[in-house]
């Protein structure tokens, strides 16, 4: 029994019921409890209490209530609000936004349930100059990362966040990424200011009750601490503590910088997690491809952001191909485990989608382009007079308002941002997979990397093993793109699609990647894709989308020991005639082009894969400086 407050000591404590958790298990109800301590400074404490009279009692999980209590002594919210992730609790976020104003609805007639978020300009895209991976050893971080002393970035954070929260509600999101019965999910809390988060989280994740039921289960979490602070690029950080499975983002509201469980959790500390425990969290979209046949096989693939991901996860196959069908598993991240008979298995840990706008129409992508008819929230769009939701390709109507919500002007650049989002739940998307809950996870046949490259990568190639599939990942390199803030359109080297994304030194990683050779001998087959091959006048040689399904087909043949190939130095290519062109504008001349592998081009290409590889010193593997010089060799 707790010993009772006396009477002074309860002029000095204020309770308030937070949550009166409707479904809540174990008939109890959450609350925080105001106190004030002898010098009137206020600090709090949060209980579940028992409705049985007399057996108040903290939370289970002692680590969260004690979190919870810091983080609000720190930020000083004007109240707390815990989320149970309920339907009608995601309407009154939705409502509380259009009151104040950061949410703005949409024509409701054409597009029910969908509404625009204008954030502030300067917080549209990824800060990777701002991210920081903050491990004890700065070589643990890598030359791939940012790197601050843990005791200096918690310094740094919390001067920020010292009554960061003042007048603002502080919501607690408990969260799991990936099916919350899978033995392969992870779960986390964040805690945010941002009604906006809450409310992509909602769409995202598996958040509320059940997760929170998980995470007390489990005993731990990830701990992700979030603010919106003043919005000002100046005092904007997105630190993250591997060693101690924990985040703190201050400063943008922006999907990967403030969606903890997205990037921050499910990527950077994930792949951290995972090097330890034997798995693998990658920039991997999931899809299911079904032959005519009946006969399905699934592929993890790895691109740099913005380089077509959702679109590929969502393929509508084209006019030519009937009886094909594609299911969608997951369109961003992808966590990979061994099963017990070496099989790779694959679970999306998101439940939703945060996907590049502009672009987006019946004919590239009609499976988005219908899931975002309604539901959704548009993040930084234009609007037709209708007050449509607008961007740049929609194919149908025009921008009346830009997304900067001033009156549109052609020739004052795009209406839309190029990085403008959508965020649906991933179960809208009519390819939606029946296995996208499995707890189990599905069996991959091929893991593919890609890049947006208009020279020199062939529209598709596949490594000769596993060995040498590391390094054509290792070797992956693509044009800037509008995801991040900074210039658009340099080639930079991005191994696996994850320079912006793994919590630990690369050298490190591929270590760990080349590692499951030694644990499985049937493990997937890996393949190089490039959609994006230019002409001299800057056309793109490939028709892409829907079009890609071809290149899928010799891929899945591959993987069946079906398909012919030509041997190569950088690995095997589909002769001309195994990709098939039936009912499609490429003359065999173009295909020539797409397939082609020049030896000069492709000697200097190794040779700044060596470079690359120089930064990472006497860590790097051996078997992947091997693997770059037997390539190199090969090409003469
Ligand atoms: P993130 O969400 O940032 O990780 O991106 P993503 O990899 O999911 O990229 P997404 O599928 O949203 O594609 C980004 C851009 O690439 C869009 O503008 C698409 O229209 C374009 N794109 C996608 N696939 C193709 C393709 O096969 N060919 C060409 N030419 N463009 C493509
Ligand atoms: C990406 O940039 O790769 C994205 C969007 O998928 S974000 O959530 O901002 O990372
Ligand atoms: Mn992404």
């Amino acid at each position: 029994m707790t010993k009772p407050a006396n009477g002074r000591d309860r002029d000095h404590i204020e309770r308030r019921v937070l949550d009166p958790f409707p479904e809540l298990r174990h008939g109890l109800e959450t609350a925080l409890w105001q106190r004030r301590d002898r010098h009137g400074h206020r600090g709090y404490t949060v209980h579940r209490i028992s409705k049985k009279p007399n057996s108040r009692m903290t939370t289970r999980l002692e680590s969260l209530s004690n979190w919870i209590a810091e983080v609000a002594t720190l930020t000083q919210p004007k109240d707390i609000k815990w989320c149970s992730g309920t339907a009608d609790e995601y309407h009154q976020f939705i409502d509380h936004m259009v009151d104040d104003g950061s949410l703005i609805p949409l024509n409701q007639a054409h597009y029910p349930g969908c509404f625009l978020h204008r954030s502030d300009p300067s917080d549209v895209a990824r800060v990777e100059h701002l991210t920081f991976v903050c491990t004890e050893d700065e070589s643990d971080a890598g030359p791939n990362n940012h790197w601050m002393a843990p005791s200096a970035a918690k310094s740094k954070m919390e001067q920020l966040y010292q009554g960061c929260m003042k007048g603002r509600t502080m919501y607690v999101i408990p969260y799991c990424m990936g099916p919350v019965d899978s033995p392969y999910s992870r779960c986390g809390v964040e805690i945010t200011d941002s009604a906006y988060v809450v409310a992509n989280m909602y769409l995202m994740t598996r958040m509320g009750n059940a997760a929170l039921a998980r995470i007390e289960t489990d005993g731990n979490f990830v701990k992700g601490l979030h603010s919106v602070g003043e919005l000002d690029p100046e005092r904007r950080f997105i630190m993250h503590f591997p060693e101690e499975l924990s985040i703190m983002s201050f400063g943008s509201g922006y999907g990967g910088n403030a969606l903890l469980g997205k990037k921050c959790h499910a990527l950077r500390i994930a792949s951290f997690q995972a090097r330890s425990e034997g798995w693998l969290a990658e920039h991997m979209l999931i899809v299911g491809i079904e032959s005519p046949q009946g006969e399905t096989h699934y592929l993890a693939c790895a691109f740099p952001s913005a380089c077509g991901k959702t679109n590929l996860a969502m393929l509508i196959p084209p006019e030519s191909h009937k009886g094909w069908k594609v299911w969608t598993l997951g369109d961003d991240i992808a966590w990979l485990h061994l099963d017990d008979k070496g099989q790779l298995r694959a679970i999306n840990p998101e439940a939703g989608y945060f996907g590049v706008v502009p672009g987006t129409n019946p004919q590239t992508n009609r499976n988005a382009y219908e899931t975002i008819q309604h539901d959704t929230i548009f993040t930084n769009v234009a609007v037709t007079a209708d007050n449509d939701p607008w961007w740049e390709e929609k194919g149908s109507g025009e921008p009346a308002i830009s997304w900067l919500g001033k009156a549109y002007k052609p020739g004052n650049g795009a209406a839309a941002h190029p990085n403008s989002r959508f965020t649906v739940a991933a179960k809208q998307n009519p390819a939606y997979s029946k296995l996208a809950e499995a707890p189990e996870g599905v069996p991959i046949s091929a893991i593919v990397f890609g890049g947006r490259r208009r020279e020199l990568t062939p529209l598709v190639y596949q490594a000769k093993d596993w060995a040498h599939g590391v390094l054509v990942g290792a070797s992956v390199a693509s044009e800037t793109t509008a995801a991040a803030i900074g210039k658009v359109g340099i080639v930079r080297r991005d191994p696996m699609a994850m320079k912006p994304f793994c919590g630990y030194n690369y050298a490190d990683y591929w270590a760990h990647w080349l590692s499951f050779a030694e644990r499985s001998n049937s493990l997937p087959k890996v393949f190089h894709v490039n959609w994006f091959r230019r002409d001299a006048d800057g056309r793109f040689l490939w028709p892409g989308f829907g079009e890609n399904l071809r290149v899928l087909r010799w891929i899945i043949d591959r993987c069946e020991n079906r398909a012919s190939a030509d041997e190569t130095a950088i690995g095997f290519l589909p002769k001309p005639d195994d990709i098939d062109l039936a009912g499609l504008d490429v003359t065999p001349e173009t295909l020539g082009k797409l397939l082609a592998v020049d030896a000069e081009q492709w000697r200097e290409e190794l040779q700044q894969i060596a470079e690359y590889f120089d930064e990472y010193g006497n860590r790097l593997p051996d078997e992947l400086r091997a693997q770059q010089r037997r390539v190199a060799n090969a090409l003469g």
